[in-house]
C-alpha cells in the first residue's frame, strides 16, 4: 500500500492516541462551553413563559433585574460563549486527531484559551450586575460597561491565538507530507478558523475604535449606523463559524457512526471553500431596513447571500448521499425507507440527524429572510428568533450535543451515562423546538415584534394567544431537554472509568474515493484566501470608506440603565 494508491480505501494517517494533557485541554474548553449553555439556557424558558403571561422575573428580581437582562445573558452565553468555546475545543481535537500529531506549539493554544477565559470573566461581571444589558448584538446607542466590550474583544483575540496554533500545526504537518491531501476534519476546522479570522476584523474594529473609547469617555458619542455595519461584517459569518464544525461532523464523522463513508471528499472541501469566500460579503442582509445603506449595496449583498445558499445545498446532497450509502449497507431499502436503517438507537447519531432535519427548515427560512421584499415583512419580528432557533439552537447546538455523547466519554475514559435518557434528550429537543419555532414564525408573520416581553404588551390581538401559549409549551419541553443534557454530562463525568477497550473511539469517516484523488486546488489555502480578501474589499470597501469618512459620533448613548 502506498499513500497515493487510489485503490487503498484506508485512512492515510496512523492512529494517534490523544495524550492525557490533550484530553484535559480539549475537555477544559468543553467544560466552559457546557456550563455556559447550562446557565444561558435557564433564561430561555423564562422568556418563553412570559409570553403566555407567566412572568417569573419578579421572583428572581434580587438577582436579575429584567426580561432584558435575562435575554442578554441568554444570547451571550448560548450564542457566543457555548458556541465559541465548544468550537475552539473541537478544532483542537480535529487538528490533532486529523493530522495525527500534537500541536506544534501547545503553549500558543494554552495562551489563547486563557485569554478567552479571562475575557469571558470580564464580560460576565457587568452582565450579572446589569451593567451590560445590551443584548447579544450590543448595538449602540445602548451602552455597556467597558469591561463587557474589552472582555468580548479578549475572547475574540484568544480565539485568534488558538487559530494561529492550528495554522502552524498544519504548516508543520505539510513539511513531512508533501503532496498529501490534508485530512478532511483537520482541513475543515482550519478553514473555519481562517474564515473566523477575516470575519472578526469587523467587531475588532468596532470595539477598539468606537465602543471602548466611547465607554471610557474619550469620545462623547458614537455612530450607530457605522457600528451596526461593523457588527454585521462579523455577525453574518459568525453563523457559519457556528455551523461549520457541525458540518465537519456531518461530513467527516456521522457517516462513520452510521456505518458508511463520506460520499465525496471533493464536494465536502468545495463547500468549505465556498463558505470561506462568501460568508463575509453578505452582512447587509441584516441591514435591509437600515436607512444609511444605499439600495445598490443591499442588492449586491442580497445576490451574494443567494450564493452562500449553495454550499449548504451541496452539503444536503453529500451528507444525505453518505447516509444513504451507510443505510443501504446496513440492509436499508426503498426510496425513502432506508432512513429507518440508520442507527437511530445511538443518541449521538439521532441528535445529529434530528438537528440536520430541522436545519432544512431553518435554511428555507434563511432564504426567505434573504429575499429583500419578504425581509421587509419579517425583519425585527418573532420570525427571526424562530429562524435562528432552528439554525444555531438546533442544527448547531443539537449537533454539538450529539458530538459530546461520544466525545466526553472518549476524553474522560468513562461510559456515556443513560443512553435512553440521551435519546429522550435528543427527541425532546426536536419536538420542543418544532413547537417553539413554528409558533415564533407564525407570530412573526402576524406582526409580533422580537425582543419584546409580549406577556406585558397591551396591544396583543387575540389571534396571537394560541401561538404565545405554544411558545411557552415549546420552552417548557426545551427546559426538560437541556436539564436532561446537563444530568447526562454530570453523571458521565462522575461515573466510574471503564476499561480502555470500552471507551468510544473518535468516529472518523473514510472517503468513498481516496482523498488523494481530490484535485489539489481543493487543498490549497492561498488562492482561496486571496479570492476571499478581494471579495470582501469589493463588497464592503466603498461603503465602509464612505461611512468612515462621513462618521458622525453624535449619538451620546444610554448612560443610564433603561431596564
Ligand atoms: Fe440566518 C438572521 C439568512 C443560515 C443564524 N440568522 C439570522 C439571525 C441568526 C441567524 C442568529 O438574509 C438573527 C440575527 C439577529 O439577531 O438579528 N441565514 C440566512 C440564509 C442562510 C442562513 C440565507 N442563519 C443561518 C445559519 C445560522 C443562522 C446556518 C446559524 C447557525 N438569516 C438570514 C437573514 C437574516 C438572518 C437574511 C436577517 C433577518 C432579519 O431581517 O433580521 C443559509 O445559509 C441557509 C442555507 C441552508 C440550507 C439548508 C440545507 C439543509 C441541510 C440539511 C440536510 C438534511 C440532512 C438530514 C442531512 C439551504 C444541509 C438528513 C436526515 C435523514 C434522516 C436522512
Ligand atoms: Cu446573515
Amino acid at each position: 500500500m502506498t499513500l497515493t494508491d487510489p485503490a487503498t480505501r484506508v485512512a492515510i494517517e496512523p492512529a494517534y492516541e490523544l495524550t492525557q494533557w490533550e484530553r484535559r485541554f480539549i475537555g477544559g474548553h468543553l467544560f466552559v462551553a457546557i456550563v455556559a449553555l447550562g446557565i444561558g439556557s435557564m433564561f430561555g424558558p423564562l422568556q418563553a413563559f412570559e409570553f403566555s403571561g407567566l412572568d417569573l422575573y419578579p421572583y428572581i428580581e434580587p438577582l436579575f433585574k429584567s426580561y432584558y437582562q435575562g435575554l442578554t445573558l441568554h444570547g451571550v452565553l448560548n450564542a457566543l460563549v457555548w458556541t465559541t468555546f465548544f468550537i475552539v475545543g473541537f478544532t483542537n481535537f480535529t487538528t490533532i486527531k486529523g493530522l495525527g500529531r500534537p500541536l506544534v506549539k501547545p503553549i500558543i493554544n494554552v495562551i489563547g484559551f486563557w485569554t478567552m477565559v479571562i475575557g469571558l470573566l470580564m464580560t460576565a461581571a457587568p452582565l450579572l450586575l446589569n451593567k451590560a444589558t445590551v443584548l447579544y448584538t450590543f448595538y449602540p446607542p445602548l451602552k455597556a460597561s467597558w469591561a463587557f466590550y474589552l472582555g468580548l474583544a479578549l475572547v475574540v483575540v484568544g480565539s485568534w491565538i488558538e487559530g494561529l496554533g492550528f495554522y502552524m500545526t498544519l504548516h508543520e504537518w505539510r513539511k513531512t507530507h508533501k503532496g498529501v491531501r490534508s485530512p478532511f476534519i483537520a482541513f475543515g476546522g482550519i478553514v473555519n478558523a481562517a474564515m473566523w479570522q477575516i470575519a472578526t476584523l469587523g467587531v475588532a474594529v468596532e470595539i477598539l475604535t468606537m465602543l471602548l473609547p466611547w465607554a471610557w469617555g474619550f469620545t462623547d458619542g458614537t455612530d450607530p449606523e457605522l457600528a451596526r455595519t461593523y457588527f454585521w461584517f462579523t455577525g453574518h459569518p459568525l453563523v457559519y463559524f457556528w455551523l461549520l464544525p457541525a458540518y465537519i461532523s456531518w461530513y467527516g464523522m456521522l457517516p462513520k457512526q452510521a456505518g458508511g463513508k463520506l460520499f465525496s471528499d471533493s464536494l465536502a472541501r468545495l463547500a468549505f471553500w465556498m463558505f470561506l469566500i462568501v460568508s463575509v460579503p453578505v452582512g447587509f442582509h441584516h441591514q435591509f431596513l437600515d436607512p444609511g445603506i444605499p439600495q445598490a449595496w443591499k442588492w449586491i449583498h442580497a445576490v451574494l447571500t443567494y450564493s452562500v445558499f449553495f454550499p449548504s445545498m451541496l452539503t444536503a446532497f453529500t451528507v444525505i448521499a453518505s447516509l444513504e450509502y451507510a443505510a443501504r449497507k446496513r440492509g436499508g431499502t426503498g426510496l425513502i425507507g432506508w432512513v429507518r436503517a440508520l442507527p437511530w438507537d445511538d443518541p449521538s447519531v439521532a441528535a445529529q440527524l434530528l438537528a440536520a432535519i430541522l436545519f432544512a427548515f431553518g435554511g428555507i427560512g434563511g432564504l426567505t429572510n434573504a429575499s429583500y421584499n419578504i425581509n421587509l415583512v419579517i425583519h425585527n419580528t418573532a420570525w427571526v428568533p424562530g429562524h435562528f432557533h432552528l439554525t444555531v439552537a438546533t442544527a448547531v447546538t443539537l449537533s454539538f450535543i450529539g458530538i459530546t455523547y461520544w466525545m466526553v466519554p472518549m476524553l474522560t475514559g468513562k461510559a456515556l451515562w443513560g443512553r435512553r435518557v440521551a435519546l429522550a434528550q435528543a427527541w425532546t429537543w426536536f419536538v420542543g423546538m418544532i413547537i417553539f419555532s413554528n409558533a415564533m414564525h407564525m407570530l412573526g408573520l402576524l406582526g409580533a415584534p422580537r425582543r419584546t416581553p409580549l406577556g406585558d404588551a397591551l396591544y396583543v390581538p387575540e389571534e396571537w394567544n394560541g401561538h404565545l401559549l405554544r411558545v411557552s409549551i415549546g420552552g417548557a419541553i426545551l427546559l426538560v431537554s437541556v436539564l436532561l443534557f446537563l444530568l447526562i454530562m454530570y453523571k458521565t463525568v462522575r461515573g466510574p472509568s471503564v476499561p480502555p477497550e470500552e471507551v468510544p473511539q473518535a468516529p472518523i469517516a473514510e472517503s468513498l474515493r481516496h482523498p488523494q484523488l481530490t484535485p489539489v486546488w481543493l487543498d490549497r489555502f492561498k488562492p482561496w484566501l486571496i479570492v476571499a480578501g478581494v471579495l470582501v474589499v469589493l463588497a464592503y470597501g466603498p461603503q465602509l470608506f464612505d461611512m468612515i469618512t462621513n462618521m458622525n459620533l453624535n449619538s451620546p448613548g444610554t448612560d443610564f440603565t433603561p431596564w
